[in-house]
């Protein structure tokens, strides 16, 4: 886990095909909680392509008990060994290597390798986890068929699995009991898992395109019973879309999920058997929000689909992460489009691209799609690498169109089936499906930073034409300073003055385009497209559902955007539109409060949302999302200089004066959105809830008592989650007792339920009232904290520090502090962890000089530190570098 000097950076530019390579693995498990005995038999043989050298393999943090080629077993000087790996010299062409090793779960609070988490014993190998199970070739270019036995005491681990079918399964006389599983897939050591415990099974059963059974089976502990559901109803959404849009189908006789309650991320897609952060698969009506649904259909549905875009072809090496991170994250968020509104998912996906991504890109840590070197790989499970990577391959489906698409993947499917592969073979498998050069494209994957589109139109009312005018740039990152031209996909349609689309052509065409939106190439740093046939001066809709990842430059007025929001049919710009219009309205007031003078907003605003509000031709989710103002994270990023107090005031003041002026709207739609019936999960429903319980966010802010009735109702009446927690954020947003009362109550009541004790602890961490850190530092003392729980981390530590910028960024300097000290500890407990929770200094740059300096001062206390994981060093001297 550390390292005394700085740790070794690895570069793309150096990779080179492993020496040796592995044919099959058997692996021997004796499991035991402090005490696990590893065998790993393996048949390997020279790479002739490679250069020939010693036989490296990686290991940490192992007993090494025995080594054996071809049943000799080796002395101890007759191989080599350093802290990272195991050097095997003079090896003959072909060889079974035997090597015994030890190791102890209950002592891994890193979470990587094999850990304990509760009862349970589980793995986790992505990306280098596997070196802590056994020595091996830890890369993901080696790739073998898997047999795994188990064998462990039958009463404390009854369910013992691992990856592929289940080959047989045996009883000693002393009380143990065993099992063999065999995956006939080749596969790379990050896609190896393991799991024994005593759980709770549910199963299901689906039927494959050509009729094959497959056994689904999710595995929770036994409380848990009841919230297993819908995962499974997502799973088999999963794979009936995967075969119809991708023609993918499933190749194991059993699919598993099991849900683990301390996990560093959100899930991972073990071949045959995913496991789970139990926060992304439990669902009960009571206890899990619509977000929470929805996320959990999303990552079951991601998980699933990388069996084939990760696991069938996956990675030649980490560079290529986003091969299957940003392909498999495109295909969940197409998948969720289609089981519920593909219009709000498209502005979720935007929105997060923009506040995250964007802010990663315009940071320290900005890293193209493919990286070109890394410390620590775990640092780049990025929104870069996901999100980023996911508007990629997003902009190629664009470029060759829904079928050109499909015609590609099932090319890059076929061809690559059971191979490590790279990003480049993925261009290369969809320019031959479609017969067209995407040379300039993959500069998308090979520079950093987020391009600015310059946008001027120019209407010439002889001519009856109109132009457009592009001038694309990208501003520097750390990693580079001259950026080429990208081609980018700039999808347009231009609006009449009644808001009716108008017809396309564009000079030296001879008839007009088949649709009213149009995707224009744009691949040189300035290019004008002139529109013939124009009547009367359009208003130009621009970047229409968001077609690539960059930022627009373009004059609007109020009254154009106005227009827009009512008029485009595209439904993502309509919302862009509106957003545009209160970060305007917001950045106006940001700068009054500043000068200190008096605030006040334009009634045209009001009128606007009145009409939103009053709509019964739109879709309530829509209409919520349209009404949802920006956070104060993505207007900081809208500023040279970040000024959290301002944003805050100026955020405040237009709720409440929206809230004032729209106090009856509100409460009538509140009402009308109000369905008693039972709790679904489908996206109607979805909808009026997102809409009523945004009209109580709107309705609290007006400060009137009445309101506060209003919201301990609705928890009291409640039967789900979506409603409870949005009665209970509301209450502990506001001075006064109801508060106190409400989050009380609220925590008798779910206190053995650590995924709502969770929520419990979030609710506290984003609280925006003055004493939160005093709070949030007597949470970390609760019985409900665990410092070596990620959930727990994410949910307190994580949700303030990046969730609550006035408390965080208090002028005193107390919330670095706070995050300085939990780093310091995390850092030796969970390297992956400290990391994430490091980056809530991302943009620390962009702030006022005196919170610089205290940033600054954070920042070196950390780097200061003896024994930093590669994980924290790497992110802090990024951070720190000049
Ligand atoms: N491949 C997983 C993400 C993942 C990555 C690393 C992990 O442990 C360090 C765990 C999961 C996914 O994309 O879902
Ligand atoms: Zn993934």
């Amino acid at each position: 886990m550390t390292s005394l000097s700085p740790p070794k950076e690895t570069f793309l530019a150096d990779y080179r095909v492993p020496d040796y390579l592995i044919d099959t693995v058997h692996l021997h498990f004796e499991l035991g909680a402090s005490d696990t005995h590893v065998r790993s038999v393996l048949s390997m043989r020279k790479n002739h392509q490679g250069l020939g050298g010693d036989c490296v393999l990686d290991g940490e943090h192992l007993e090494l008990l025995s080594v054996k080629v071809d049943g000799q077993q080796l002395q101890g000087n007759e191989y080599q060994r350093t802290d990272k790996s195991l050097i095997l010299s003079d090896l003959p062409d072909k060889f079974e290597l035997e090597i015994e090793t030890r190791i102890e779960p209950d002592k891994n609070t890193a979470l990587e390798g094999l850990y304990h988490s509760g009862s349970l014993l589980c793995t986790q190998c992505e990306a280098e986890g596997f070196r802590r199970i056994t020595y091996y070739l830890d890369r993901p270019d080696v790739m073998a068929v898997f047999t795994v036995s188990i064998v462990a005491d039958k009463e404390q681990w009854p369910i013992m699995l691992a990856n592929g079918n289940m080959e047989d399964q045996g009883q000693f006389d002393d009380g143990r009991h065993w099992t063999r599983w065999h995956d006939p897939h080749p596969k790379p050591s990050y896609l190896f898992a393991l799991v024994a415990g005593d759980l709770y099974r549910q199963q299901d059963h689906f039927t494959t395109m050509s009729g094959r059974e497959v056994s689904l089976q999710v595995y929770v502990d036994h409380e848990n019973s009841h919230k297993c559901d819908h995962a499974l109803t997502s799973l088999k959404q999963s794979m009936l879309w995967d075969e119809e849009t991708y023609g993918r189908e499933y190749d194991l006789d059993v699919f598993m999920i099991v849900a683990v309650n301390d996990f560093n991320m959100g899930a991972m897609e073990n071949k045959g058997l995913n496991i789970f952060n139990s926060s992304c698969v439990l669902a009960s009506p009571e206890t899990a929000t619509d977000a929470d649904y929805h996320r959990i259909q999303g990552i079951v549905g991601h998980e699933y689909f990388h069996n084939w875009s990760g696991n069938r072809v996956t990675c030649r090496d980490w560079f290529q992460l986003s091969l299957k991170e940003g392909f498999t994250v495109l295909r969940d968020q197409q998948f969720s489009a289609a089981m519920n509104s593909e219009a709000v998912q498209r502005i979720d996906d935007v929105n997060q691209l923009r506040t995250m991504q964007f802010a990663e890109d315009a940071g320290p840590m900005a890293h193209p799609v493919r990286p070109a070197s890394f410390i620590e790989i775990s640092n780049f499970y990025t929104v870069t690498i996901y999100e980023k990577g996911a508007e990629v391959v997003g902009m190629i489906k664009t470029i060759v169109g829904d079928e050109g698409f499909r015609k590609g993947t099932d090319l890059y499917f076929d061809r690559h089936d059971g191979q490590a592969v790279t990003t480049d073979d993925f261009i290369k498998a969809i320019e031959d499906a479609n017969d067209i050069a995407l040379g300039q494209f993959k500069l998308w994957y090979s520079q950093a930073g987020t391009p600015e589109l310059k946008l001027r139109g120019h209407y010439d009312v002889i001519n009856h034409t109109y132009s457009l005018h592009v001038e694309q740039s990208c501003p520097q990152t750390p990693d580079e300073l001259d950026k080429q031209a990208f081609h980018i996909p700039l999808a347009v349609g231009l609006l009449d003055e009644q808001g009716l689309p108008l017809l396309l052509q564009l000079e030296g065409e001879e008839r007009a385009y088949k649709d009213f939106t149009r995707v224009l190439t744009l691949n040189e740093s300035s290019q004008t497209f002139t529109f013939i046939n124009i009547e009367s001066e359009p208003v130009p809709s621009l970047l229409r559902g968001f077609s690539a990842p960059v930022k627009l430059d373009i004059p609007r007025s109020n009254t154009e955007l106005e227009f827009l929001m009512a008029n485009d049919s595209d439904s993502f710009n309509r919302w862009d539109a509106g957003q545009t219009l209160l970060i305007n309205t917001l950045l106006a007031l940001v700068n009054n409060v500043q000068l200190q003078q008096p605030l006040n907003i334009h009634k045209g605003l009001i009128e606007q949302f009145s009409t939103l509000l009053t709509s019964r031709k739109m879709d309530p989710a829509l209409v919520a999302k349209m009404l949802t103002l920006p956070s104060e994270n993505y207007l900081a990023a809208q500023m040279t200089v970040a000024d959290v107090d301002a944003i805050h005031a100026a955020r405040q003041f237009l709720k409440n004066s929206l809230a004032r002026g729209l106090k009856q709207e509100f409460s009538d739609v509140y009402k009308q959105q109000n369905s008693t019936g039972k709790y679904q999960f489908n996206s109607d429903d979805m909808a009026k809830r997102s809409l009523k319980n945004l009209c109580l966010s709107y309705l609290v802010a007006t400060d009137d008592p009445m309101q506060t009735q209003r919201c301990l109702k609705q928890m009291k009446q409640s039967d789900n989650m979506t409603d409870t927690i949005s009665g209970l954020v509301a209450l502990a947003n506001q001075v006064g007792p109801e508060g106190e009362h409400a989050l009380r109550a609220f925590y008798e009541q779910w206190k053995d339920d650590r995924l709502v004790v969770d929520k419990w602890l979030t609710v506290q961490a984003q609280s925006s009232l003055p004493d939160t850190l005093i709070r949030i530092k007597g949470l970390m003392k609760h019985p409900a904290f665990n410092i070596k729980n990620p959930n727990n981390v994410r949910a307190l530590i994580g949700q303030f520090c990046r969730n609550n910028p006035i408390n965080f960024h208090a002028k005193d300097g107390s919330g670095y502090q706070f995050l300085v000290e939990q780093i310091i500890i995390l850092n030796k407990l969970n390297p992956q962890v400290a990391s994430r929770m490091l980056g809530a200094f991302n943009s620390w740059r962009q702030y006022d000089a005196s919170r610089q300096e205290l940033m600054k001062k954070a920042l070196n206390d950390i780097a200061s530190q003896k024994d930093l994981s590669p994980d924290v060093y790497e992110v802090v001297t990024k951070y720190l570098a000049d």
